[in-house]
């Protein structure tokens, strides 16, 4: 008998651990795969960890063959930045990755009988638009406009949600005997995420949890985006909800394969602010990287969320001073503190 199980990608990665955590809460069984080992006290919550690439085959076969997967968060990828450098790999892993996952989720469901719940964090990176001053004039972006990014990083999510819609409503539509059930494909198009608990590597809105932690230190920090750069962002633990609540939403009411959330948009000064208020002796500069500035330039202000808030009901717990108050700083604090 194989044993039911969540499989999550990526899991040693920033969302996978708020994620996990909240999945071994539900008792559910979980199965990993990263290219990097999980820290301990995560690998004890989860049943089997493979550590690994998502592009080799091997590990998908065994995961087939070990465990009866009926939900799967892949959020395993190369971050906008990262992917710049070596987009060949990016390919790889973003999309290739995502399409040996989706056909594995694909016969994972016919081998049980049940569509498999595929859970993708997309992101604002799917955005791109042209200028300043049509980033202003649009404002809040809704799903489907502005869908022309300028990153590998962003090209990648954008066509992986594709990818995702057609193995949700499409897949192999000429077949003379249609496969039965197909993967339940949702996705979340995430604004920049900040943890308090953890750094990221490889993205470019990565300016703000940089800023916060590296003050937390007591280390001074040169901030590669203009002041008045304003893109979303949303805290951790809001992410992880929204992943929560999309996966557990019957089917019936979802509209859309792909859904835009997001939290607060703060310019990168008043991030800069918030923190030296939290940490006075914030030594906080500006070095504005053009290359990385341009590509933040092309992401949306702000998105519009009301899908989501009326399908599934999406409602984050923390607007900007409520996620610095109630849970970067004082997380933080105890973080650096210990
Ligand atoms: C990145 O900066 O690449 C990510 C993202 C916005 O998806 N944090």
């Amino acid at each position: 008998m194989r044993t039911a199980s969540v499989l999550v990608t990526g899991a040693s990665g920033e969302i996978g651990h708020g994620l996990i955590d909240r999945l071994a809460q539900s008792g559910r069984s979980i199965v990993t795969v990263d290219i990097a080992p999980l820290e301990p006290p995560l690998a004890r919550k989860v049943r089997r960890e493979f550590t690994g690439s998502i592009t080799d085959k091997w590990i998908l076969e065994r995961v087939l063959a070990e465990f009866e997967v009926d939900l799967v968060f892949h959020l395993a990828a190369l971050l906008s930045t990262r992917s710049e450098f070596t987009p060949v790999t990016a390919h790889e892993v973003n999309v290739e990755g995502t399409l040996r996952l989706l056909e594995f989720a694909q016969h994972e469901g016919e081998s049980h009988g049940r569509p498999v719940v595929f859970m993708y964090p997309s992101s604002i990176a799917a955005y791109g638009l042209p200028d300043l001053d049509t980033k202003t004039r649009a404002g809040r972006v809704h799903e489907d406009e502005w869908n022309t990014p300028s990153t590998m990083y962003g090209c990648n999510k954008l066509y992986c949600e594709h990818l995702g819609r057609y193995y949700a409503r499409y897949y192999k539509q000429l077949a003379v005997d249609t496969p039965p059930g197909r993967v339940d494909f949702r996705c979340v198009r995430f604004p920049g995420l900040i943890s308090a608990v953890t750094v990221p590597a490889g993205g470019t809105s990565d300016y703000a949890p940089e800023m916060i932690h590296a003050a937390a230190r007591g280390e001074p920090y040169a901030c590669f985006v203009r002041p008045d750069t304003r893109i979303p962002f949303m805290a951790m633990p809001d992410a992880v909800d929204a992943l929560s609540t999309l996966a557990s939403t019957p089917r019936e009411k979802l509209s859309r394969t792909a859904y835009n959330a997001t939290a607060f948009n703060p310019t990168a000064k008043e991030i800069c602010e918030v923190v030296v208020q939290a940490f006075p002796g914030a030594r906080i500069t500006w070095q504005v990287d053009k290359k990385r500035q341009a590509i933040v330039d092309s992401w949306p202000m702000d998105v519009n969320d009301g899908a989501a808030r009326r399908d599934w009901g999406f409602a984050p717990r923390y607007d900007f001073r409520r996620a610095f108050d109630e849970y970067l700083i004082p997380t933080i604090r105890e973080r650096y503190a210990a």
